[in-house]
């Protein structure tokens, strides 16, 4: 059903006619428990939404919404196994693969948790095999280097966890992410490895996808400039759901671990796709992960819409998007280990959300996913924050900050809490003319000196932001965190009524690279292009070292 002619969205525009100007620094200054009426916990996580430009109107209006377009069906069908990703005839299961209370899911009238925990217990298998040195390198070394080649979905998760669970990693061992095809990626990373102690995991859903295939096939001429056909068995495994291609690529099927067609790639890291994470930080660990996407799971299934932490992120989204007119969202977290989360963030909501056609097939008449970016804090403070404080443009950013950092060095922590927070409270206040001019004249400033510095120092303010506080980044919290942002995308993508599972907009650029390839080559005859296209292929040859 289309949003924009229900009752309750035309009700939340009227709303937003008179609630645009409103000033949160106001409702603050009138509400002494608007953090209690706009705060919610999942276990130790928690949401504090006090800093967007909403009443308790807005939000009974937009979970009216909710309501109105059946997210609570939505979300039965999702955790029931339904065939949801239309598109693709596909259920969209990736809660399964965290189902850590083990209860059935059928998909197609088959439970599919016997299969998901078979592979578990195979992945806890290899890993204590390598960790203890039962399986070794073709030389009798243990094995201390993984390399994950794959990209998109079978790289992005697992890489940023990798980054994020660093405290956790199994002494000794190493990951390493290949996923770009420009060879610079793989010669780098290869460029300090040995042959006899590094496994190759090669993930891909597929097993087609061009980038991945070249990368492994490199990987593997590297691997036999020292060792022979017959050690490759023990320097490669696949993970996929292409059991010929795997066997087609040169890698025994005894070394493959499964996925299946009902986990997306960038839904999948909880999957076997998540094998260089059990490698990296242990199978205990990789299992606390899954328990804390459990957890939100539960809470994201059960709570009413009020307490429900992604349905309120998501319903926020939808209220700046699509009523304040914002195009992007910043996903900031204040922890270094976290640096490529926003990337993950970027592939899971872009990805999802990024349609322009409805379920039923029709062009959609309002906006839909919004640009997802962000670094770390505090080095975003000393680059783009300018643009979110006083830009023209309202961006609203999430703050992600763990209290007790890993490295509990002197001061760092406090000080790196201290921006996270002296931000959050700065998008929010603002500072006015009379502020600034009283700041100037204490500086001892006056007159045309002073009036024409004054507009540059002034802040809009009533700028919105999320904050998400936890005590520390665990296995469980990270699992809490992912789980949480693929739920928020799903509902904002019922709400657009858009399926969020499927991406057939990846599709045009690789159809296409597929028909230049051959063109690049010298004295082939170019196919039929566009006059730039055609121009730069020519250019290329020419400039081509042979
Ligand atoms: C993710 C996308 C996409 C996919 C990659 C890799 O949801 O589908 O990013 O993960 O294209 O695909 P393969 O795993 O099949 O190689």
């Amino acid at each position: 059903m289309t949003p924009l002619n229900t009752p309750e969205w035309r009700s939340l525009e009227r709303h937003y006619s008179d609630l645009k100007y409103a000033s949160m620094r106001e409702e603050f200054a009138l509400d002494a428990s608007r953090f209690e009426h706009f705060s919610l916990t999942s276990g130790d996580l928690l949401l504090d939404y006090s800093k967007n430009r909403i009443t308790k109107q807005t939000v009974e209006k937009l979970i009216a919404l909710a309501k109105s377009l059946d997210l609570s069906g939505w979300i039965e069908r999702m955790f029931s196994g339904e065939a949801i990703n239309t598109t693709e005839g596909r259920a969209v299961s990736h809660i399964a693969l965290r189902n850590r209370s083990n209860t059935p899911i059928k998909v197609d009238g088959e439970d599919i948790m016997p299969s998901i925990n078979a592979v578990l217990a195979q992945m806890k298998q290899f890993c204590d095999q390598v960790h203890s040195g039962e399986w070794l390198g073709y030389t009798g070394k243990k094995i201390i280097d993984v390399v994950n080649i794959g990209i998109g979905g079978s790289d992005l998760g697992p890489a940023m966890i990798c980054d994020a669970l660093e405290p956790y990693g199994v002494g000794g061992m190493h990951v390493h992410f290949v996923s770009n095809v420009d060879g610079t990626d793989l010669s780098t990373t290869l460029e300090n490895l040995n042959q006899e102690t590094t496994l190759f995991v090669v993930a891909s859903k597929t097993f087609t996808t061009q980038e991945t295939l070249t990368n492994a096939q490199s990987a593997r001429t590297w691997f036999l400039q020292s060792g022979q056909q017959a050690d490759v068995a023990k320097h490669f495994v696949a993970v996929s759901t292409n059991a010929q291609a795997v066997s087609d690529f040169g890698i025994d099927t005894e070394n493959m671990f499964e996925i299946w067609d009902w986990v997306g790639g960038r839904y999948s890291l909880w999957s076997a796709i998540g094998l260089p994470i059990a490698l990296y930080v242990g199978m205990e660990n990789f299992e606390r992960l899954l328990d804390g996407g459990h957890e939100m799971d539960n809470h994201f299934k059960s709570k009413a819409f009020e307490e429900n932490m992604p349905v309120m992120m998501g319903l926020l989204g939808i209220w700046y998007v699509n009523f304040f007119g914002s195009q992007t969202q910043a996903i900031v977290p204040y922890d270094h280990s976290l640096a490529r989360f926003p990337s993950h963030m970027q592939q899971l909501d872009m990805e999802s959300n990024g349609k322009v056609t409805n379920r039923s097939g029709q062009r959609l008449s309002y906006k839909t996913g919004p640009v997802i970016w962000g670094t770390p804090g505090t080095n975003g403070q000393h680059a783009y924050f300018q643009l979110i404080h006083q830009g023209t443009q309202l961006i609203p950013v999430d703050f992600v900050l763990p209290v007790n950092s890993h490295y509990p060095e002197c001061d760092h922590q406090s000080i790196l809490l201290a921006n996270g927070l002296a931000q959050s409270e700065a998008l929010m206040k603002g500072k006015s003319a009379e502020e600034v001019r009283a700041e100037l004249v204490n500086e001892g400033l006056e007159g045309s000196e002073l009036e024409s510095l004054l507009p540059h120092k002034i802040f809009p303010g009533n700028r919105p932001s999320n904050t998400l506080l936890f005590p520390q980044l665990t296995p469980e919290m990270l699992g809490q965190l992912v789980a949480l942002y693929e739920h928020k995308v799903f509902v904002q993508g019922v709400i657009w009524n858009i399926n969020s599972f499927d991406q057939w907009g990846v599709e045009l650029g690789k159809q296409l690279a597929k028909a230049i390839l051959p063109d690049l080559k010298p004295d082939s005859t170019i196919s039929a292009h566009d006059s730039s296209t055609t121009s730069l292929i020519k250019l290329i040859r020419q400039l081509t070292k042979r």
